[in-house]
């Protein structure tokens, strides 16, 4: 099968026709094809995050959909399937509503020891707000039978190589929540290219691997899927295991509702600050099925003691994230640990450790930034320079690694030889034609550079 190795062309010539496709700004390029984009720290300081810095997390590259051709069926275990056009949908009573979308591997680059994926750093999660229609609007009128007991999305996306379709399901009680939406829209415009365009799912409360982009296809099922993104990818062992752990993925659990977490956007960490001036300390936070967040404690001594932050009475929405504010004026030059621990609805609070776990999902650990406090700040502090002691690859990898995707999805990652060993099999599943002779070689090139190593080298 040939791989198209330059596709983005197609989609920038279709996302030039749409306001709402402005290029992204200011993003951390975690993989630049299939495009991984991060939000900045800078982007917490928003309520709303403009579509400029919103995230993008794409498996394959992003597909450009016809709106005028584009169809939406709704079959399986339903009464009447049928068909439905972008006008038909929008005839349906449009619902808004705000919702944080966070990917399950949001905080990856944390764990230690490293795990494989994308390493994100807090940035992987926006709040948007969203315009659509209830996805139960749309199966009351297929009318869905008792049998029912997952419904299973697919999107116009395709995979490369002989990686499975992008399928997810999820259970009928979360599609018929009132709150469950197939938008069209992002902020009051058009939903981007990048996020799903023409229509995608927006399951609030719940990690983003949910949220459908480019939806084509509703499907009823009687019984849970078993696809490789619902039975192999996308699980959690629902409890701390061991570092290293390697959990069969039939004993673990799908990943579902979001966890309680803040982020804190100012001061960055390492940063000055002046004695006697006040310093705000400020940020986000959200939770999941449990929202709204009801409080955000603060310390500005590593934990010892704590203080509420106050919060944002207006954004006491349940899926959105909410604003904090902690007005500070260090009296004294020192260096202080500044955590930031949010509660929701249900009591949940943030934990002061990981939970470790083999794809690295649900990190939300109590965030901690720490600032110098001075009399005088000097002159900007020089930023350890990372190494760059790579060996060239050997004869064959750029063919056989480097026509999916770039090498820069393999730069990031920190692996044990078991864990590239794993990564090889999976990318040969994928299509990767590594061939027998090759295969030490490969493992020898990729332990030496992209071993296990402290995080930013
Ligand atoms: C047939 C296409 C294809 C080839 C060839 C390929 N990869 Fe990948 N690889 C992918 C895709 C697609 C992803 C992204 C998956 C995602 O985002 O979930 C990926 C992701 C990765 C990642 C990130 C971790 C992960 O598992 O998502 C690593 C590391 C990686 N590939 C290494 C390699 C190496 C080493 C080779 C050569 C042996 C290779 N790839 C060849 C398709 C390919
Ligand atoms: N069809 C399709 N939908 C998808 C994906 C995908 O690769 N294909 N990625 C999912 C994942 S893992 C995430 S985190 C979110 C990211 O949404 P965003 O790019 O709009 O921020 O989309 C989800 N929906
Ligand atoms: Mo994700």
């Amino acid at each position: 099968m040939s791989i198209p190795r330059r596709s983005f062309f197609l989609v920038a010539a279709g996302a030039l026709l749409r306001a709402s496709d402005r290029p992204k700004q200011d993003m951390l390029v975690r993989s630049a094809r299939p495009e991984d984009l991060e939000m900045a720290l800078s982007g917490f300081s928003d309520y709303i995050t403009p579509l400029e810095h919103f995230f993008v997390r794409t498996h394959v590259y992003v597909p450009t959909v016809n709106v005028s051709e584009w169809r939406l069926t709704v079959e399986g275990e339903v009464a009447t399937p049928f068909t439905l056009t972008m006008d038909d949908v929008k005839k349906l009573p449009a619902v808004e509503l705000v919702s944080v979308v966070e990917c399950a591997g949001n905080g990856r680059g944390f764990y230690e020891p490293a795990v494989p994926g994308i390493q994100w750093g807090n940035g992987s999660v926006g709040n948007a707000r969203w315009r659509g229609v209830r996805l139960a609007d749309v199966l009351k009128r297929a009318g869905v039978k008792d049998s029912a007991k997952e419904i299973l999305f697919d999107g116009a996306d395709i995979p490369l190589g002989t990686m499975p379709d992008f399928q997810r399901s999820i259970p009928v009680k979360k599609a018929l929540d009132g709150h469950t939406l197939l938008a069209y829209e992002m902020n009051g415009e058009t939903l981007p290219v990048k996020h799903g365009f023409p229509l995608r799912v927006v399951a609030p409360g719940w990690a983003s691997d949910s949220w459908a982009k480019w939806l084509t296809s509703i499907r009823v099922l009687d019984k849970e899927h078993d696809g490789f993104w619902m039975k192999s990818a996308y699980r959690h062992p629902g409890k701390p295991v061991a570092p290293r752990t390697a959990v069969p993925p039939d004993q673990m659990q799908p990943v579902t509702s979001l966890r309680v977490k803040s982020v804190i956007a100012a001061p960055l960490d390492g940063s000055q600050a002046l004695s006697g001036k006040p310093l705000a300390i400020r940020g986000v936070a959200w939770s999941g099925d449990a929202g709204p967040v009801t409080a955000v404690d603060v310390s500005i001594d590593g934990g010892r003691s704590w203080k509420p932050a106050a919060l944002q009475e207006d954004q006491r929405t349940q899926f959105g994230w909410r604003q904090w504010e902690f007005n500070w004026t260090p009296s004294q030059e020192a260096y202080y640990t500044i955590l930031a621990r949010a509660r929701d609805a249900a009591g949940n609070t943030q934990p002061f450790d990981q939970e470790w776990n083999p794809s690295g999902y649900g990190w939300n650990v109590v965030p901690r930034v720490r600032v110098d406090v001075v009399q005088e700040l000097s002159s900007a502090l020089q930023p350890p320079q990372p190494s760059s002691t790579f060996s060239s690859p050997p004869a064959g990898f750029k063919n056989t690694c480097l026509s999916c995707h770039d090498e820069d999805v393999i730069r990031q990652q920190r692996l044990t030889r078991a864990q590239w060993d794993r990564e090889l099999k999976k990318m040969t599943g994928w299509g990767a034609p590594v061939k027998d002779e090759e295969r030490e070689g490969f493992l020898d090139y990729l332990l030496s550079n992209y071993g296990p190593r402290p995080r930013g080298r």
